[in-house]
């Protein structure tokens, strides 16, 4: 579809925010395209065979680039999700489509039964949902996508509807999910985290006890490579801690797998940072959350920095102590404008140094130390690159005044996104395409990096890293 047919079937909005409009056959068409072709009319599927739901970090990463396209989209793509939220305040990793055949994703919505086993901890009984999490990305999301479009956004009582939601997920993450007690929250599933496979995981998934593999079938072999996937061992785990929570109702507390993940808490950050914006832009102070973000900052660095290694760590609440595994996650909080000097230059270091080896021997950020005895490049979350974590890499070296190599990173997620029609993954040092094709992320992300203008230095515009709109939005 050229670029005029695909404006004409989006609903009536405001301009795109393209000067000038991108030609046919360019980057931004291409990608705008995989967003096209994956809209369901209230969402967007990560993947159309290999994940036909919504995914909850997908639909915020989805957002960010959207909003690009339809600012319109963008908000509805995020009020979906949010209009699935438990009343506990946790916002489900998967929504399920109901026209979706059940046996097309595992786990399918039969094993979560969100509406029976759910029950004590609100789950909404209009919408089959997923029992887990996954990184909280969503307040950053609205916030952006509000400052695509701010006249919109204040038409539609956009920020007003969705506040009261991001505020009770965030209270969910702070006080249910503060398993350690010492302030930063826990994932209770590698799926939570999102990096599924990871070898951070290993060790604490070593005490699981797998299912048994003939309890269930595995829908992502049909339309993935095996050797690109987790294995069936990982599986057995992932059913096992996934299946002892359902059973347990949901309820928080003594469970076999709690981590707390630097990614993933340097997201709540970012996102604290992200409410308090939105907050401000609604009326109220918003200081309370910006020293909140300061503070969960502080325990970040506490608990989990290593300064001898120069990365953070995942720590295993459960057998205690630090895993010592060089995951891409222990970068990402570089995204952090609070981040002490000496922590984001070292983080550079080990960014740029052996062991993931940015502007020297791979192309994009491996999921994964290069040296580590599981490196695997085409092994999903074992060393492969993942678009999004290059985005999130990307903002944090333009936070810390890295223009140089924010550039350079950009170029080469933008050409890797590109060429290999906009993978789920890539090996990082080729760039050959792992995964699905046409993933929601991939594309939509590469639409947010296009947007910004060339020579742009975030680093200048203080403590907001955050905002790349060019409507003026952050001004409040
Ligand atoms: C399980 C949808 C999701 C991503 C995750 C990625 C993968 C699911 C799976 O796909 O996980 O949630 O079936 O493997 O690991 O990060 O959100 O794209």
């Amino acid at each position: 579809m050229d670029r005029t047919a695909q404006l004409t079937a989006l609903p009536a909005e405001p301009a795109i925010a393209y000067d000038p409009p991108p030609a046919a056959d360019s980057p931004q068409a291409r990608a705008a395209r995989v967003l096209t072709d994956n809209w369901t009319g209230t969402s967007t599927v990560p993947s159309r065979r290999l994940y036909p739901h919504q995914w909850s970090w997908d639909s915020a990463f989805i957002a960010i680039g959207l909003r690009h396209v339809s600012p319109l989209r963008a908000q509805t793509e995020l009020e979906t999700l949010l209009a699935a939220q438990w009343a506990d305040g946790r916002v489900p990793h998967i929504v399920f489509n109901p026209s979706v055949p059940l046996d097309a994703y595992f786990p399918s919505p039969d094993f979560w039964r969100s509406s029976t086993a759910g029950r004590a901890a609100g789950a909404p009984r209009t919408v089959q949902t997923s029992g887990i999490v996954q990184p909280p990305v969503h307040a950053l999301a609205a916030w952006l996508v509000h400052c695509a479009d701010p006249g919109l956004s204040r038409a539609r009582g956009f920020l007003a509807r969705v506040h009261p939601r991001l505020a009770a997920w965030h209270r969910y993450l702070l006080h249910r999910r503060d398993l350690g007690g010492g302030g930063l929250a826990s994932v209770v599933h590698p799926w939570e985290q999102g990096m599924d496979n990871s070898p951070c995981w290993d060790a604490p998934l070593a005490r699981v006890t797998p299912a048994p593999a003939r309890s269930f079938r595995r829908a992502d072999l049909d339309h993935g490579a095996a050797e690109d996937r987790p294995t069936d061992l990982d599986y057995g785990r992932y059913v096992r801690l996934a299946g002892d929570y359902r059973d347990r109702g949901y309820a928080d507390g003594p469970g076999e797998f709690a981590v707390e993940d630097p990614a993933f808490n340097a997201l709540i950050i970012a996102s604290e940072h992200a409410l308090a914006r939105i907050a401000h832009e609604l009326g109220a102070a918003g200081t309370a959350r910006h020293a909140r973000a300061e503070r969960l900052t502080a325990a970040l660095v506490e608990r989990l920095w290593d300064p001898a290694e120069g990365m953070f760590f995942c720590r295993d609440v459960r057998g205690g102590g630090l895993i010592e595994e060089r995951g891409v996650s222990g970068l990402i909080p570089l995204l952090l404008p609070g981040l002490p000097h000496d922590i984001a230059a070292a983080l550079v270091r080990t960014l740029a140094g052996p062991h993931f080896g940015l502007g020297d021997t791979t192309r994009l950020v491996p999921s994964y130390d290069l040296l580590g005895e599981a490196f695997d490049p085409h092994r999903y979350w074992r060393g492969p690159a993942w678009f999004n974590t290059s985005w999130l890499l990307e903002r944090g070296l333009r936070t810390h005044g890295e223009s140089a190599r924010a550039d350079a990173l950009r170029s080469a997620f933008v050409r890797t996104a590109d060429e290999t029609g906009f993978a789920e993954y890539v090996d990082p040092y080729t760039g050959e395409a792992c995964g699905a094709l046409g993933f929601g992320w991939t594309a939509a992300l590469t639409l947010d990096l296009l947007h910004l203008p060339p020579g742009h230095d975030v680093s200048r515009t203080g403590t907001d890293t955050f905002d790349r709109s060019d409507k003026g939005g952050d001004r409040a």
